[in-house]
């Protein structure tokens, strides 16, 4: 059995074949812990606190600096729910983001067309009155509601005030649409809540654990890879289903290699096998849940066997491995996974994920879904914000009804002018977020951002969304700023700071500075009434009881919950936020908006000859395209591979190692070559890379041209009817062996 050490060791290191050096990216402890490259203890070091800015799971850590005000290294704060005091391998790289010299240095304005890298250096004072102008402009001749700003990581509360303050409700991240979107949706109309982030799942005390495409090990959200590996120490089993032979289905049970696009009858016969053999949990069913009659009715043919014929999966594999479910219930998770989006029925999917964990009894219970609690923490007092009288909702009237967060694609959508729609956006700030490897479809991003009158990219890196800027603003990185606290729920209710460890380098500035010195020259320093951060965060830190003197020393404070229910008692009445009150197995919200109440399974289109289907995923020490040029992370991974299948590379006569170029359905040929690597470990039916490399600008020293882009080849979205999710796994590439436009005649 994999110890933790094993775990980490393989899921950080292993994959790619990567012969990886473990000392300078492993995870070690704390200050105490030797270094295993045994580095000597360093003594004269200087200590801040931080979270970390390198993913979304926010792990709360601390920076060491040398005596001479460099950076040392940065390890996760013992104290932190999310790191348990490890940093993952991309956290513990994340000074590479300080150190790269391709770092964007100073505000820049635009002198040629968008999409030319053509700038000049201009001054803080000349960027921001260039903005303000033509904010005001927008706003006189189209209306404050026309701004949007599309963000993704923690300056965006800052902007997001400021657009508020402005007049526009029109805020959205990726990670909704292009993400998790979906599954919130689904286990709304189920339980009445959503599952949030970091996910509410018990996979500490968990008997049995189901990933259904979540790639636990290469998706290295550290808590839930801890609690992973913990588990199978204690004797947990775990469920696998992926077309890939992923670290997690190494680390398996029961590995099922799906059929892609096929999991809503795998998930339904597994419904059907625990409702026909009476294994599911009959007390809890009946006493909490709404419309079993129904779901049993509707699953009464989908028996395993009938779920062979689609998912290539074995009737007598989906009967055992429903066993194994029942058997840990009420402790087992079915995942609810992460991203989501994939063939635009993905609501339905999640729905037929959130059936089972109701079924099995595991949505309040130890070792399934825990009940979250977050600190309420109020916010720097300002004046009321003005009521927009259009939002982005607007441009889809009768649409995405149930989608309760922005979309990032809609605001895209509506940004290209069409007369129907009633909302056209004019201009947008883009804060952290790298759209053009984002968001899918990228002629349409391109003619959305071509219809802008204004575009602001605040990133730290020149990235390609920079380049389609008509103005620059150099984000100093998370180790240089002050920044919103860290509420996150979890166990119990806790609050990070992340302070600086040393002044910003060149001329960047911390978004928080940004959206209030722009204030001032939109006539909204009222919603800024701070002096400075530092007396704002105070402020806030006194209204729960502490400081920011005191989080300054300890980092993360941790508070005992309001209430002794972190899951349900046994017989207590639980009333859910659903119309029912009861945890809808038949969902009255999809009724009443004309969608399947029950999931039903309907089938995608497959590849076609000489097509595979392009699968994408992570891989442990990068994240998204954010870390392609990070100078530790690169010397780790610097390139992504394209997983071929042996069959497939003997008919096209590829070899390991090979470049090649994949071209997609609509004939869009990758910009650069892809080395191929000949693997059993991805099905015969599809190829799957690494997301985020092949980038295309050039001031990206490192990642410019290394390895190829997966969002180039998503041309092809399936929308999901109910909540507008991006389906981005239903685009098929094949092999060419030249570049785009130098096909030699055969
Ligand atoms: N093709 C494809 N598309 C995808 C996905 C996929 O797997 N494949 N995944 C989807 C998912 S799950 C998600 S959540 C989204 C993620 O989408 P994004 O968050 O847009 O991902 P990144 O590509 O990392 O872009 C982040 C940008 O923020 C910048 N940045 C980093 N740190 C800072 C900072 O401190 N301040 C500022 N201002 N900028 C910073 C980076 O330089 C980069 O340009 O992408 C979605 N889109
Ligand atoms: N190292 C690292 N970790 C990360 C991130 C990162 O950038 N880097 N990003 C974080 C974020 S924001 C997110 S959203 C998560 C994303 O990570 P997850 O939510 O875990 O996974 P996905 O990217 O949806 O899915 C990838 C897996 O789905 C499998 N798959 C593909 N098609 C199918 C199918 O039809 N059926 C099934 N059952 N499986 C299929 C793929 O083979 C692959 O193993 O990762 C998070 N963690
Ligand atoms: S999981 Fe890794 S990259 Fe993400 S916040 Fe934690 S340490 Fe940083
Ligand atoms: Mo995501």
């Amino acid at each position: 059995m994999a110890s933790r050490r094993d775990f980490i060791k393989i899921s950080g290191l292993g994959i790619g074949g990567l012969a990886v050096s473990a000392s300078a990216y492993g995870f070690y402890k704390t200050l105490a812990d030797t270094p295993p490259d045994g580095t000597k203890l360093k003594i004269n070091v200087t200590r801040t606190p931080t979270y970390c800015e390198i993913c979304f799971w926010k792990c709360a850590g601390w920076v060491y600096k040398n005596e001479d005000g460099s950076i040392w290294k940065v390890v996760g704060n013992d104290e932190d729910q999310h790191s348990n005091g490890r940093f993952c391998p991309r956290g513990t790289g994340g000074p590479g983001m300080y150190y790269d010299e391709d770092r964007l240095k100073t505000p820049l304005i635009r002198t040629e067309e968008r999409g030319k890298q053509s700038f000049r250096e201009a001054s803080w004072d000349e960027a921001f009155d260039y903005i303000a102008d033509k904010m005001k402009r927008i706003a006189e001749e189209y209306g404050p509601e026309c701004f949007a700003l599309l963000t993704h990581g923690s300056g965006g509360d800052y902007f997001g005030t400021l657009i508020k303050a402005f007049g526009s409700s029109s805020i959205a991240a990726p990670s909704y649409a292009q993400c998790r979107g979906p599954r919130e949706v689904a286990f709304q109309t189920t339980f009445g809540e959503g599952v949030g982030s970091p996910e509410r799942i018990d996979i500490r005390d968990t008997r049995c654990l189901v990933l259904i495409g979540s790639h636990l090990g290469e998706n290295m959200h550290n808590g839930q890879v801890q609690e992973m590996s913990d588990a199978i120490d204690k004797g947990a089993s775990i469920i696998t289903v992926d077309p890939r032979f992923s670290i997690a289905a190494s680390k398996s049970k029961f590995w099922l290699p799906i059929k892609p696009a096929t999991d809503i009858a795998l998930l339904l016969a597994w419904i059907h096998v625990l409702i026909y053999e009476e294994s599911y949990d009959k007390e809890y069913v009946e006493k909490y849940t709404f419309g079993f009659e129904q779901l049993k009715a509707h699953v009464k043919n989908m028996t395993p066997e009938w779920a062979y014929g689609i998912t290539t999966i074995k009737p007598e594999l989906i009967r055992e491995s429903a066993r194994e479910m029942a058997n840990a219930s009420p402790s087992v998770i079915i995942h609810p996974g992460r991203h989501v989006t994939w063939y635009g029925d993905d609501t339905q999917r999640l729905r037929a994920m959130a059936i089972l964990n109701a079924l099995l009894g595991s949505w309040g219970r130890r070792g399934g879904y825990y009940v979250p609690e977050k600190v309420d923490l109020p916010s720097w007092p300002h004046p009321p914000f003005p009521t927009p009288s259009r939002s982005w909702k607007d441009a889809f009237p009768d649409q995405f009804n149930l989608a309760y967060e922005t979309l990032a694609s809609g605001i895209c959508d509506a940004t290209v002018p069409t007369l129907s729609k009633a909302c056209n956006f004019k201009g947008w700030i883009v804060n952290g977020t790298n759209l053009l490897k984002t968001i899918p479809d990228r002629r349409k991003l391109i003619e959305a951002i071509q219809n802008l009158e204004l575009m602001v990219v605040v990133d730290t890196m020149p990235m390609e969304v920079t380049g389609w800027a008509d103005v620059v603003l150099p984000e100093c990185t998370y180790l240089e700023r002050y920044d919103s606290v860290r509420v996150s729920p979890h166990r119990k209710p806790a609050v990070a700071l992340r302070m600086p460890a040393t002044e910003p380098l060149y001329n960047s500035k911390p978004a928080s500075w940004m959206a209030k010195e722009l204030a001032k020259r939109l006539g909204l320093e009222d919603y800024f009434s701070w002096n400075s951060i530092e007396e704002m965060l105070d402020w806030q830190f006194k209204q729960i009881g502490t400081s920011l003197e005191e989080m300054k020393k300890i980092g993360v404070k941790t508070y005992e919950r309001s209430y002794d229910d972190l899951y349900f008692y046994p017989g207590q009445d639980v009333e859910f936020f659903t119309n029912t009150g009861k945890i809808e197995l038949y969902s009255t919200d999809l009724a009443n908006e004309g969608f399947d109440p029950i999931p039903v399974y309907t089938p995608h289109e497959e590849p076609p000859e000489g097509y595979y289907r392009l699968n994408y995923g992570r891989a442990p020490m990068h994240t998204f395209s954010r870390t392609a040029n990070n100078p530790n992370l690169t010397d780790l991974m610097g390139e992504n591979a394209v997983w071929i299948n042996p069959k497939v590379a003997k008919i096209w006569g590829i070899t390991n190692g090979q470049y090649l170029y994949l071209e997609n359905q609509d004939g869009i040929r990758s910009t650069f070559p892809v080395k191929a690597r000949v693997t059993e470990r991805i099905r015969w039916d599809s190829v799957f890379m690494v997301h985020g490399f092949g980038h295309d600008n050039k001031k990206l020293s490192r990642a410019h041209g290394s390895g190829a882009s997966d969002s180039e080849l998503i041309s092809r979205v399936h929308m999901d009817p109910i909540m507008g999710g991006t389906g981005m796994r239903g685009n098929f590439v094949t092999f060419k062996f030249e570049p785009a436009g130098e096909e030699v005649a055969s």
